[in-house]
């Protein structure tokens, strides 16, 4: 990987994120928030990480904030992705030129210190994330992640975990001992092949079930679905975790979409998913505005 600042090429394929992007036909309540999405540099600004992945194209939180506007969505949480490692600066910038409209999820080690964790708090962090997808980081050891745990726990921050449907099994009773809330990406990451009712899923609802601190996003049908942009496919997974869990439950575009190979999507139609799995306007509130609000901004709700 290039690590010369000013010098990133992207990985090779890479596709760039929709620059027009459709408007979509469903209009999201007052106030909704798109829970999940990244900043990536610029790199000539803020350098990606020597230790990433990929490297991918730039997308700015000028860009972010110009895509929320076009949605008709009022609020973002900025998830830190692997390609900036534990190097906050990029998410620090996005959230302190949000006027808080912003806040974030950072990466951190645990070497991290309780002034940098609170300097992260003040300019809007509420929670760190952990990685566990093979492709994107290396093995990462269970002891430093609990002690991160133990140190964000009395900031009140959550931890985000991202991993894959097959590894749940091993990774089930790590995470039920992580002492604070803790939020689910991309629904678990199911093979949608396979059905709802099918043993896979079923270890994640028993997850979802027999652990209220834990919430899941019900995002990124177009990285799960297998068949096409209709994202059609995804619909019973999104829907039953949505109708299941209708209070611990998060949507996000993921703009700008990092590592999709098959195809980009229009983060107008992504938008127009959300009824599909949350047919109601009540669960639509609930999934756009006040699940985030109360994760995100628990001081505004009064
Ligand atoms: C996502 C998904 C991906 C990447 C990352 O941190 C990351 O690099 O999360 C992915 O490649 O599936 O949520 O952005």
């Amino acid at each position: 990987m290039n690590a010369v600042p000013g010098a990133f090429e992207k990985t090779p394929g890479w596709l760039d994120w929709q620059p027009n992007p459709s408007k979509p036909a469903f209009v999201p309540p007052r106030g909704a928030v798109d829970a999940h999405c990244h900043v990536f540099g610029p790199g000539h600004i803020f350098p990606y990480a020597p230790e990433r992945k990929y490297t991918p194209c730039d997308a700015s939180r000028q860009q972010l904030v110009a895509l929320r506007e076009h949605l008709g969505f009022s609020r973002n949480v900025v998830v830190q992705a692997t390609c900036h490692g534990t190097d906050n600066r990029a998410l620090v910038d996005a959230l302190v030129h949000s006027n808080g409209t912003m806040r974030g999820v950072g990466g951190v080690d645990a070497s991290v210190s309780d002034a940098e964790l609170e300097a992260l708090h003040q300019v809007g962090v509420r929670g760190v994330r952990f990685n566990f997808v093979k492709r994107l980081v290396d093995a990462l050891p269970r002891e430093p992640l609990k002690e991160i745990a133990r140190r964000i726990e009395p900031f009140g921050w959550h931890i985000v975990i991202y991993f894959e449907a097959q590894e749940l099994p091993e990774l089930f009773d790590f995470f039920v001992s992580l002492p604070t809330t803790i939020v689910v990406d991309h629904m678990g990451r199911p093979d949608v092949s396979q059905p709802v009712e099918g043993p896979e899923f079923a270890l994640f609802l028993k997850l979802m079930r027999e652990h209220e601190n834990f919430w899941s996003k019900v995002t990124c049908p177009e990285r799960l679905s297998q068949s096409g942009p209709d994202y059609r496919d995804v619909v019973p997974f999104g829907r039953r975790l949505v109708e299941e869990f209708p209070d611990r439950v998060l949507w996000g575009t993921d703009w700008p979409h990092p590592n999709m190979k098959s195809h980009m999507p229009d983060d107008g139609k992504l938008v127009d998913f959300i009824p599909k799995i949350a047919p109601t306007e009540a669960l639509q509130r609930k999934l756009l505005v006040e699940n985030p609000m109360r994760l995100y901004w628990p001081e505004e709700l009064g």
